[in-house]
This record gives C-alpha cells, sequence and structure tokens, in this order.
C-alpha cells in the first residue's frame, strides 16, 4: 500500500508543492499539493517525473576516493580527515585565494549556502562560483545600480497585472514563473488582459500570446534604445511618477537623442507599427515582465537588463504592484561593490555581483603558472563540468586543482573529475528549503522533510560542508553551554534561551560573525538531527520580513511562551520568528509567512529603493559609456559578421539542466536534435534527419538536423540537457562543447550562451 506525503519539488525555482505516494521506499506516483499556499494545485512534467530523478542507477550511497583511475569507498571519518588535512596545507601554504567555491545551492535547495558562505569566511576567501555566474550577472548588476540592491530580483506580479510581457524566456514550456501554464493561459482566454512575447522565434508561448514581437536575434537593447527614444518623442513618459521617484531622468535623455527610429527597427527587424502599438501599451496599462536566457544570455545582455528597468521606471510600472515588483530575498546572497579596494578580482579582472564571480573566469583563474591561482575547490549541487561554458577547457581546469572535493546525489560529468565524491540525499531524503517563494503579495515559507529514507551513507549537503569546515579546524571551539541550550531547545520546543546564548557569543566575539550559521548547525543543527533544518531557524531569525510587520499581517502572532521578553522589541521580533519556524515546521505543505501591505505604495516603493536617497538612479557612466555605440550602423555590420548563430542549450520540457539524467523521461521523443529553419535548411541542402556538423570557435561535432518553423532564420538551437553519461552511455552533445569562455558581455562578463557565432557544414554521405 503506497502512502501519499507532502513535499515540495525539488526540480526548480518555482517549488510547486507536492504529493508523493510513497510504496516501500519509494516514490511511486506525484501529484499537485492541493493544500499548498505555493502552487494553487498546480505541477509540471519535471516535477512529475520525481522517480526518474529519485531512484536511478547513477545515484551515489558511500564516500569515494579517487585512487588511480578508480573510485574506491572509504569512510565519512577518513574522507573528512583527509580532506581537511589536505585542504588546510595547500591553503596554509598558498593562501586564501588558492580556495574557491562552486555551486552551494539549487534554485530549490538552499540551505548549504549558509555553509559555503562560512567556508568562505573561515578561509578569508572571496572566489564562489555558482549558475548566478551564467545567468544573473548583468541583470543583477542593473538591479544595483538602479534601485540599489542587487539581491533583490525584479519579478512580475503576473496574477494581477494586465499586461503580461515574456521576453525572451518560452515560460509556457521552462515554467520559470509560478503555475506558469495556468498563468498564461487565463491571460490568454481574458479580453481585457494581454500577453506579449519578445522573442525572434515562434516558441509555444509565442503562440499563446496577444502578439508576437519577433526581433532579429541579438537587437533586443537597440529595440529598446528604439522604443525609449519614441516614449521621448511622444512624451508618453509618465512625468508624475519620475518627479517623485527619480533621480536623474534628465541626464539619460542623450542616451536616446538622435535616433533614427525607421533606421533602428529596419536593424531590428520590426515593423514599426507593431513597435508603436507595442510601446503605446506599456505607457497606458499595468504591465508586468518575466525575462529570462534570451536577454540574460544574449548579445549585450547588461544593457538588455539595464534597459528593460529603465523602461519599467520611465512608464511608472517598476515597484508598483500589479507591475514589476521585487522578490523577498531567496538566496542567501550579498551586495558586491566593485569599486571598493576589499573586493577582490579574478586574473582577468572581473568582479563579482551578490559575491558570484562570472563562470567564464573560472577557468583561467585555475590554469595558469603563476602562484596566484585557485588550487583547492569544493564543489555542491552544480555539475560545472557540463554547465559551466567550454566544457573542454573547464574539464582541463577542475583536473588539474590539486585538491577538489564534490557532493551530488549523481555521478557527473563533474564529479568524475573530482579527488573524492560525496553522496547526498536528495531533496525527498533530507531536509531543506528555497528561501523563500513569492507569491506576491505573500511570502511563503515550507521545509522539505525526508519522504523516503536515504539509502547507503548519504548525508543532507549543508552537514557535508559543515563537518569539513570542523575538520580544517576552522571552526571556533564553542561553549559547552551553548550545546546543552541546543539540547533544551529540542526536548522544550522552545529555541529563544538557546538564540539569546548564541546572540551572547557573538556579541562577545565579533570575529565569529562569519562562522555564525556554521555554530548555530554544530550546535542546534546537530542537536535537532538535521544541520539544514537548523538553517531554516537561522535564516528565519536574521531575516529581512523580521520586524516589518510583514509576518503580522500574514496573521502570525508571538506564542506567550515567553510574556516577559516580548516587551523588549529584539526579543518580541525574535519570538514571533520562532512562531514562524514552529508553524512551518507544523505544515508540511507549508505556510504564508508575510504578507505585504499594497495599499501603500509609496510604503512599497520606498522600501525597495536601497539608494539613500529614496529615488530610482537611471544614470551610471558604465551604460553611458556603452550605450552609445549601440548604433543601427555598428549593428547591423556586427551581426551580419554571423550568419548563422547557434543558443547553445534552450531549455526543454523534458530536462532540467542536468539535473533529471534518465532517458526514461523521453523514451518516445526525439529530443537531442539541432532545430534549422527550413529556409536555411533549403538553402544549405540540408534535410530533416540529415546528419550535419555544427562548428563554433570553441568546439564541433555531428548533430542530426530537425528542420522546424520552431527555429528563425540564422538562428540554430541545441537542447542544453543532452550529452549526459547515463548507464554507460552518453546521448546528444552537451551545449558547452560548442560555447567559448572568450564570449562575454563586456559590462558583467556574463557569458552569451545565446548567442554563439556558429556555421552548418553538410556531411557528405561516404
Ligand atoms: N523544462 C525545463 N524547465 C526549466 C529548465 C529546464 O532545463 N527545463 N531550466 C530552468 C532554468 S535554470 C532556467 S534559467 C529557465 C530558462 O528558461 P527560458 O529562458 O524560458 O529558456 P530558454 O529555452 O533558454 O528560452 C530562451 C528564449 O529566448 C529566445 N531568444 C534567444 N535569443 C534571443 C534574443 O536575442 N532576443 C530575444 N528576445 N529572445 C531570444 C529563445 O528563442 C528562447 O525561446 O528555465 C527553468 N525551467
Ligand atoms: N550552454 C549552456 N550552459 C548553461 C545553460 C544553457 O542554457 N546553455 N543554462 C545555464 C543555467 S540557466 C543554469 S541555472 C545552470 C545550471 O547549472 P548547475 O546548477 O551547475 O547544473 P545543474 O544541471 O542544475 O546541476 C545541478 C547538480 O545538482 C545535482 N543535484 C540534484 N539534486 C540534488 C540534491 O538534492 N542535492 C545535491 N547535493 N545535488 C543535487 C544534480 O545531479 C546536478 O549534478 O546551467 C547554465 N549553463
Ligand atoms: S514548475 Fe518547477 S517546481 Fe513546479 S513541478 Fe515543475 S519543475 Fe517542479
Ligand atoms: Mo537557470
Amino acid at each position: 500500500m503506497s502512502e501519499w506525503k507532502k513535499t515540495q519539488c525539488n526540480m526548480c525555482e518555482v517549488s510547486c508543492g507536492l504529493e508523493m505516494a510513497v510504496e516501500n521506499n519509494k516514490i511511486v506516483s506525484v501529484r499537485p499539493d492541493p493544500d499548498s499556499p505555493r502552487s494553487d494545485n498546480y505541477c509540471c512534467r519535471k516535477g512529475r517525473a520525481a522517480k526518474y530523478y529519485q531512484d536511478n542507477k547513477e545515484r551515489l550511497n558511500h564516500p569515494l576516493k579517487r585512487v588511480g583511475d578508480a573510485y574506491v569507498p572509504i569512510s565519512w571519518a577518513q574522507a573528512n580527515k583527509e580532506i581537511g588535512e589536505k585542504a588546510r596545507a595547500i591553503i596554509d601554504e598558498h593562501g586564501p585565494r588558492s580556495f574557491g567555491l562552486i555551486g552551494g545551492t539549487l534554485a530549490s535547495s538552499q540551505s548549504a549556502q549558509a555553509m559555503f558562505y562560512g567556508l568562505l569566511g573561515g578561509v578569508g576567501s572571496q572566489f564562489l562560483f555558482n549558475p548566478v555566474g551564467v545567468e544573473f550577472m548583468g541583470s543583477w548588476w542593473s538591479n544595483g545600480r538602479i534601485y540599489g540592491d542587487q539581491v533583490r530580483a525584479q519579478d512580475p506580479d503576473e496574477h494581477i497585472t494586465d499586461v503580461l510581457l515574456l521576453w525572451g524566456c518560452n515560460t509556457y514550456v521552462t515554467h520559470n514563473m509560478g503555475s506558469a501554464r495556468k498563468v498564461i493561459r487565463h491571460m490568454s482566454e481574458s479580453p481585457d488582459k494581454k500577453v506579449i512575447v519578445i522573442d525572434p522565434r515562434l516558441t509555444e508561448s509565442a503562440r499563446m500570446a496577444d502578439m508576437h514581437v519577433a526581433p532579429r536575434v541579438g537587437t533586443d537593447a537597440l529595440l529598446m534604445k528604439t522604443m525609449i527614444a519614441l516614449i521621448l518623442e511622444k512624451g508618453w513618459q509618465d512625468q508624475a511618477f519620475l518627479d517623485k521617484w527619480c533621480r536623474d531622468f534628465d541626464e539619460i535623455k542623450p542616451w536616446f537623442k538622435d535616433v533614427d527610429i525607421k533606421k533602428n527597427l529596419e536593424v531590428c527587424q520590426v515593423p514599426y507599427e507593431q513597435v508603436e502599438a507595442f510601446t503605446r501599451i506599456l505607457c497606458t496599462s499595468n504591465w508586468a515582465v518575466h525575462q529570462d536566457l534570451g536577454l540574460f544570455c544574449g548579445r549585450h545582455s547588461t544593457l538588455n537588463s539595464y534597459l528593460v528597468l529603465t523602461l519599467a521606471v520611465i512608464t511608472g510600472a517598476m515597484l508598483v504592484p500589479g507591475n514589476n515588483i521585487v522578490a523577498e530575498p531567496y538566496l542567501m546572497s550579498k551586495q558586491s561593490d566593485e569599486y571598493d579596494p576589499k573586493t577582490w578580482r579574478t586574473k582577468d579582472n572581473r568582479f563579482p555581483v551578490t559575491g558570484v564571480y562570472p563562470s567564464g573566469s573560472l577557468a583561467n583563474q585555475i590554469l595558469n603558472d603563476d602562484d596566484d591561482r585557485l588550487r583547492v575547490m569544493f564543489c555542491s549541487m552544480s555539475n560545472p563540468a557540463r554547465s559551466f561554458p567550454n566544457s573542454k577547457k573547464m574539464r582541463k581546469a577542475l583536473s588539474s586543482l590539486e585538491l577538489f572535493v564534490v557532493d551530488d546525489i549523481c555521478m557527473t560529468e563533474t564529479t568524475r573529475l573530482a579527488d573524492y565524491v560525496m553522496p547526498a540525499t536528495s531533496g525527498y531524503e533530507g531536509h531543506d528549503f528555497n528561501f523563500f517563494q513569492e507569491n506576491f503579495p505573500h511570502t511563503v515559507c515550507q521545509l522539505k522533510r525526508p519522504i523516503v529514507q536515504p539509502e547507503g551513507e548519504r548525508k543532507e549537503s549543508t552537514e557535508i560542508w559543515l563537518d569539513i569546515a570542523d575538520a580544517m579546524g576552522i571552526m571556533p571551539k564553542l561553549p559547552k553551554k551553548l550545546y546543552n541550550k541546543a539540547e533544551q531547545a529540542v526536548k522544550e520546543n522552545d529555541r529563544i534561551p538557546y538564540t539569546l546564548e548564541l546572540l551572547k557569543l557573538l556579541a562577545f566575539n565579533k570575529k565569529y560573525m562569519d562562522m555564525a550559521p556554521m555554530i548555530v548547525g554544530k550546535t542546534l543543527g546537530k542537536a535537532m538531527g538535521s544541520v539544514a533544518k537548523s538553517m531554516m531557524f537561522a535564516g528565519l531569525i536574521t531575516s529581512p520580513i523580521m520586524g516589518t510587520g510583514k509576518v503580522e499581517r500574514a496573521g502570525i502572532k508571538a506564542g506567550n511562551k515567553h510574556p516577559v521578553l516580548k516587551r523588549l522589541p529584539l526579543i518580541k521580533d525574535l519570538c514571533v520568528m520562532d512562531e514562524v519556524f514552529q508553524q512551518v515546521l507544523d505544515k508540511p505543505q507549508g505556510l504564508i509567512i508575510a504578507t505585504n501591505d499594497i495599499e501603500d505604495v509609496d510604503g512599497y516603493i520606498r522600501e525597495h529603493i536601497r539608494h539613500k536617497d529614496k529615488k530610482f538612479h537611471l544614470y551610471c557612466d558604465e551604460i553611458d559609456g556603452y550605450i552609445k555605440h549601440i548604433t543601427p550602423e555598428k549593428e547591423r555590420a556586427e551581426l551580419d559578421q554571423y550568419p548563422m548563430v547557434l543558443s547553445a542549450g534552450r531549455h526543454t520540457d523534458v530536462g532540467v539542466n542536468t539535473v533529471m539524467k534518465n532517458p526514461a523521461t523521453y523514451k518516445y521523443r526525439k529530443p537531442f536534435t539541432a532545430i534549422i529553419n527550413p529556409e536555411d535548411a533549403k538553402a544549405m541542402d540540408i534535410k530533416d534527419g540529415e546528419t550535419i556538423k555544427l562548428v563554433t570557435k570553441a568546439g564541433e561535432a555531428l548533430v542530426e538536423a530537425e528542420c522546424t518553423y520552431q527555429a528563425s532564420k540564422g538562428y540554430t538551437m541545441i537542447p542544453q540537457h543532452f550529452g549526459l553519461l547515463f548507464g554507460g552511455k552518453v546521448r546528444g552533445v552537451g551545449a558547452n562543447e560548442f560555447t567559448s569562455d572568450e564570449d562575454r558581455d563586456a559590462l558583467t562578463g556574463n557569458p552569451l550562451i545565446r548567442f554563439t557565432p556558429c556555421r552548418i557544414e553538410k556531411v557528405e554521405a561516404r
């Protein structure tokens, strides 16, 4: 007999609430959880495929050590001791710049990130690399410039907006927005609402849209520059909003002066009438935009994001409910200031955004001969040998490290390069969480807990890295009293006395601050039986929602456990957050833990603009120096150099990056093809199903051609999920076999994996 258990999907950041039927410790069936406050009884194909992810022949069960070309199982104690000693010795000899981290979080499971920050703090290193450095460098840097906060990302308020833009993303397929298909269908069917898709291709999302704007690939920046010029020419900007909330609107006007609108649009290949209608809609409606890889990883990556935000501010659609809002922080990230002399640079002079360095800088930081190079790296929940640009170079770099330790649930392209491989529990076998999820105006919080028991010696990633940090000797010696209070907290189900003891310790030892999550993990986490679970508590009692009134607005009040302490404001807030934690523990389906006051629009704007003057800053020198080069002549000349461009890795519905490896999930589909526009194919005399050679400056491989109008002219695409080794067999070619770590955005170094110049060669029949 199977039993239905509540959990949260571990596949993507949307984190839908799910119910899974478990039989003999195996997941046998999946359905959306009707009680989930997060996902409104919604679930996609990837979530339903959980059993293929959970049980497959690549799962890891024991710590492994590389001996020659083979891996041998060793005990946790031996693994920790050897890793701790080796790492310590290398870092002591070569200094903290020899140490760096990769990953540390899945979009859906983030507790281990806290340990990664502790490891960096303990060693004194700043080198963190993860998918932020593939996707968000330009976008999050722009957030920092325009509203003063890199961490709180722009999001659409899709549930009540009138116009939803899907810009450079195929959300109907990729579900990179909550309840994606439901929302798009609803908007598409409502006569008073509109979906507008801006994508060169006729995607599944574009088919649902009221308007499909199909610019030439790589011309979004020119298109947006033209739209803003049109707004200024017509006087359509929201002047009252700008007067109230913008510091420097007049200073950016020169960027859009003397723009030849018709000439620009010829390069973008979009009709004037459509652009005028599109622009007018943005100036007269509530609108919200979801943007993703087509913009973030496309040509002019950073400028694209900057101009989307600029459009939102100019039309009065930024930080206004029903338009574009910001997510409460869900990643435990940091703000980065590249002009602070204490901020490290890479050898190629790149800087971090939210504490993360560009992925394309990693290989060069390892592969060089001088003393300033990365020698020890730990990697968690990431597959950089597949997901960072230029796989060939990445393999060489990672395998040349003096010590490379990886945790994963499976044997992957990256674990195969490691000296030690650590077996982790999946999100269905351990505790974890996505901190938090935006259901604007609400914030939802859910704790994943084991619904199946882990096999072998798997451990939660959070605990794996805590134990390694301990073995490296970077944890301070903690007072016995803190351990006792932790035990007492669990016994009495009251964490306040423990928290006060912890605060006392930190107040007298400021240098422990960097290690605070690890201190909680080692005391409260070990006492609770899950370090990850204690990270949720640590996150809540330091959360930016604390003390804002949002928790109380969501209906959560402090219990009566500490009536005396409640008079002290700090303690009162802690008691409220402790109550939040208790309620999260009590509700496996998750709950709403904070609610914004959307009636108070001015208050909302003021809260989320983090510049001191509480104004949007639209002018910055970096963009001033860049945007003047975006002219129709230069754009056309550069684009014409590349008659064929490759999108290295469209995200299709049979995979989630490289997380879903089991081919059983696409048994009756033929997913690994390069899609080519039929007119291009005809011109090259290529037939559907024919084998072609795809060539870029980084690599070449034979692939099967699929001729379809899903591809736009001059733009071929391969999927992101292939080239994965499963059961001894590789299917297809990995997308980053074709990408170069040199093709990067000039401003922030984001890789341009959606714009890889390529050549298609006919393979003569032998
Ligand atoms: N099924 C599935 N879902 C996923 C994932 C997955 O792997 N599989 N991955 C998850 C993750 S991590 C992410 S980041 C998201 C990614 O989600 P998406 O960004 O929606 O995924 P892509 O397939 O890369 O879609 C990018 C779109 O941009 C378009 N595009 C390319 N060049 C340009 C351009 O120059 N201008 C414009 N305007 N558009 C352009 C492409 O034609 C394509 O349709 O999906 C998430 N959801
Ligand atoms: N060329 C090209 N490159 C790309 C992209 C592209 O479209 N084209 N997409 C980019 C994008 S948007 C992203 S987000 C990145 C993703 O890049 P990564 O995050 O590096 O890669 P994923 O494929 O998501 O791999 C996550 C790893 O975590 C493991 N894992 C899964 N669940 C768990 C768990 O519960 N615990 C632990 N410990 N491990 C787990 C999986 O087995 C997998 O090896 O790739 C980027 N790279
Ligand atoms: S949308 Fe994301 S979280 Fe929801 S079921 Fe699909 S993969 Fe899972
Ligand atoms: Mo992503």
